[in-house]
């Protein structure tokens, strides 16, 4: 393949989580290993956070209050006196974190928030998103509209004289063209909150009250990642930073915006910033990649233009597709169009642990070992623990390390002296150590050296001696430290944005209605947005067919939350079988009522294995067979798999079993 078509001729991207040990992290083995070789087509930016990381760098000059510090949560105990989530702070989404959790620290920081006074304000279609000790206020908001909210927020400030003009002049430009687009001055629409109130279905006094309250309090705006998964996903983002930026508390203690604090363990954690353990998959000397989520796109289009973030490119022409650590048959929306892309390549190989879809509908596939039968260090830039992940049982059967794997190949392609540079599984380990351990050292941490690391089992950091504010040193002298924006301040007008042209992000926050939202003409067809969200009792599909997650099933199925309105309206008992559809394709699920679910809305996990009947019909409740493949704009080119309006109906008769946990057909064994 490589002499054939070379590095743009294969596919190494493999997004995927893989385990939390980072030496064995088969993502970044399969990377290192083409990338050591000549070089592969990869994925840019993630499924997690895929529009943010590219509309806030034009924005605040870098996205790291997605992956990295926001405020922290002393600092919000202490000084926040409104906390408002939007998406919520729902306890299901802090079991988990890349690299492992230590400890798990959301419950106990919003318990001493609530202890502290804090008052919450959850916007969410879904009341389970806070936890009922938080005795939250509840905004129950149609999906995909939290922008217009904002921008109503916004509006509401401005036209009571409530914005902080002083740091609007000190530390933001844009302001005025920003003001004239919530004003109407542009368009003729003023954003105002009764404008905002049929679009959201959030009353206009309370948007009003809302926007008072910030004002009168120090507020801290945190945004889930769930809401910029979805299509013109940048603008909820954009619009959150710019009424922090109004309300003027962005740089004080326990005040102004961040991402994350419902999405993931760890977010607001205080911790030392000392580098995480990271195995490097080196550089690709291809140096092509595409943005994330399109790679069926690609497969689709080789040779196709597209657009991404001001560049035009091409997608190239893939021959083989090699994917280690990743379940796309999982994590990829529109499944029938995968299922359609999948056939173009002439090669396709998997490295996977269980006999998953994408395992199943590979060429060739080599049996991998689970974290169980190696050793390893999983750690996270979030936790403040370093752990030693021992091995505990020999490699069952034939299943190998994926390290194991690609040194082999490695040394009969000619590179393995690139790809291993000579170390062993334990002598990596080694190395990983040693590189938290001089981080360390500079943040005057002092940990022990590896023997002791291993016998211990882990290595605690000491939380930091003072709280973290995000851009503290920015609104003290934003002159002295300016941000990586073009400006140096925070953008609320992008004069490079108005540069791409796009009319789907334009120059400042803006309400853009989404192609799939409850207000679109679509909803007459399916009238039901369906919210596919991450899954309570597993890693997106990581062990589906174990025990928990098989205990959790309706009627054999992923359940599906809904209204207990919505389900009289259409004969639905709970427990029922549930078949939802849409243009694109249908699922089978497990009904389940909730009161909680606002009308119009239902609610399902993703990661239930994908397993087709012969006529297409989704047996076990993969909800990725029904969301929309598509971009959340030119310029972030993010998954919009939070976007997806469907119809809902009682399954009639017996529904056929799901078939995701039979064994495939194989050609040979090894
Ligand atoms: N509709 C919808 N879709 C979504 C989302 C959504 O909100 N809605 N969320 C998206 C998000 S945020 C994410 S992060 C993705 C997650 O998508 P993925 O990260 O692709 O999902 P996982 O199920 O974690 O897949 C990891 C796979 O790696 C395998 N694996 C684990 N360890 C090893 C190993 O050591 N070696 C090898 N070779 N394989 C291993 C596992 O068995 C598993 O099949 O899903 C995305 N998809
Ligand atoms: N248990 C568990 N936890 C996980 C994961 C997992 O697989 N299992 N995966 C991890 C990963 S990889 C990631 S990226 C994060 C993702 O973190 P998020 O993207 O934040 O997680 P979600 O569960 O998709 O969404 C959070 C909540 O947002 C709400 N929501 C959805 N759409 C809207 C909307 O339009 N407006 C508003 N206001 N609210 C909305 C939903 O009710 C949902 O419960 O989760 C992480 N945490
Ligand atoms: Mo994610």
């Amino acid at each position: 393949m490589r002499d054939a078509h070379g590095a743009a001729g294969i596919f190494g991207g493999s997004y995927g989580w893989s385990s939390a040990g980072r030496f064995h992290h088969a993502r970044t083995q399969l990377r290192r290993f083409l990338f050591s070789g000549g070089g592969c087509v990869d994925q840019t930016g993630n499924y997690s956070w895929g529009a943010a990381q590219f509309i806030l760098p034009h924005v605040i000059g870098t996205h790291a209050p997605v992956n990295g510090l926001v405020t922290d949560w002393p600092s919000v105990v202490e000084h926040t006196g409104v906390l408002l989530a939007f998406g919520g702070l729902a306890l299901k989404n802090g079991q988990v974190t890349s690299g492992g959790a230590g400890e798990h620290t959301m419950a106990q920081w919003l318990r001493a928030a609530r202890a502290r006074g804090v008052r919450v304000v959850v916007v969410s279609p879904t009341r389970a998103d806070a936890p009922a000790f938080l005795d939250a206020e509840w905004l129950p908001i149609r999906p995909n509209t939290d922008a217009a909210l904002m921008l109503a927020a916004a509006y509401t400030l401005v036209a009571e004289g409530l914005h902080d003009a002083a740091f609007l002049e000190r530390c933001c430009v844009g302001f005025a063209p920003f003001r004239d687009y919530l004003i109407g001055a542009t368009d003729g629409v003023a954003k105002s909150a009764d404008w905002a109130a049929p679009i959201c279905e959030v009353p206009a006094e309370t948007i009003r009250a809302l926007a008072r309250r910030l004002a009168a309090e120090r507020s801290m705006i945190t945004v889930t990642w769930s809401l910029q998964r979805a299509h013109r996903g940048e603008q909820p983002y954009w619009a959150a930073i710019a009424l922090a930026a109004l309300l003027g508390h962005i740089g004080l203690p326990g005040g102004g915006f961040a991402f994350g604090h419902g999405s993931m363990n760890g977010v607001g954690n205080p911790r030392v910033p000392l580098a995480a353990p990271e195995f490097p998959a080196r550089m690709n000397p291809a140096a092509r990649a595409i943005p994330v989520a399109r790679f069926v796109d690609m497969l689709l289009a080789p040779r196709a233009p597209f657009e991404f973030n001001g560049r035009t490119d091409y997608y190239p022409d893939v021959r083989l597709v090699y994917w280690a650590g990743g379940n796309p048959f999982h994590h990829h929306q529109d499944l029938n169009r995968l299922v359609r892309a999948w056939q173009r390549p002439e090669t396709v190989i998997v490295h996977e642990s269980w006999w998953t879809a994408t395992a199943k509908h590979a060429d060739i596939v080599l049996p991998a070992t689970t974290p169980l039968e190696r050793n390893d260090v999983g750690g996270g830039s979030r936790d403040r623990f370093v752990f030693a992940m021992h091995q505990a049982i020999a490699p069952v059967a034939a299943s190998r390390n994926d390290f194991d794997i690609f040194r082999e190949l490695a040394s009969r392609l000619g590179h393995e002296a690139a790809f291993a540079e000579g170390r062993s599984e334990m002598q990596w380990l080694r190395w990983m150590w040693d590189g938290v351990r001089e981080s360390a050292a500079a943040h005057e941490v002092a940990l022990p050296g590896f023997n002791a690391f291993w016998e211990a089992g882990y290595a605690e950091v000491p939380p930091p001696q003072r709280p973290f504010v995000l851009f503290e040193q920015f609104r003290a002298d934003p002159a002295a430290h300016p941000l990586a924006t073009p400006s140096g301040r925070i953008e609320l007008y992008s004069e490079r944005i108005a540069g791409f042209g796009y009319d789907d992000c334009p120059p400042h926050p803006a309400w853009l209605p989404p192609v799939e939202w409850l207000g679109a003409a679509e909803a007459a067809r399916f009238p039901i947005h369906l919210l596919t969200v991450q899954p309570p009792d597993r890693l997106h599909s990581q062990m589906d067919p174990g025990p928990l997650a098989q205990a959790n099933k309706v009627a054999g199925r992923e359940p599906l939350r809904l209204n207990p309105a919505d389900a009289s309206r259409r004969g639905i008992a709970a427990g029922d079988v549930v078949r939802v559809f849409n243009a694109r394709g249908a699922c089978l699920a497990g009904a389940e009522l909730d009161a909680g679910v606002r009308p119009g809305v239902a609610v399902m996990a993703t990661g239930a294995w994908y397993s087709a009947s012969a006529d297409g019909l989704e047996l076990s409740g993969n909800p990725n067979v029904l969301s929309a493949d598509i971009g959340t704009s030119r310029l972030a080119q993010g998954p919009s798999a939070l976007s997806v309006l469907v119809e809902i109906e009682r399954y009639p008769g017996t529904a056929p079993a799901s078939r995701a946990l039979e064994p495939p057909a194989l050609a040979s064994r090894p």
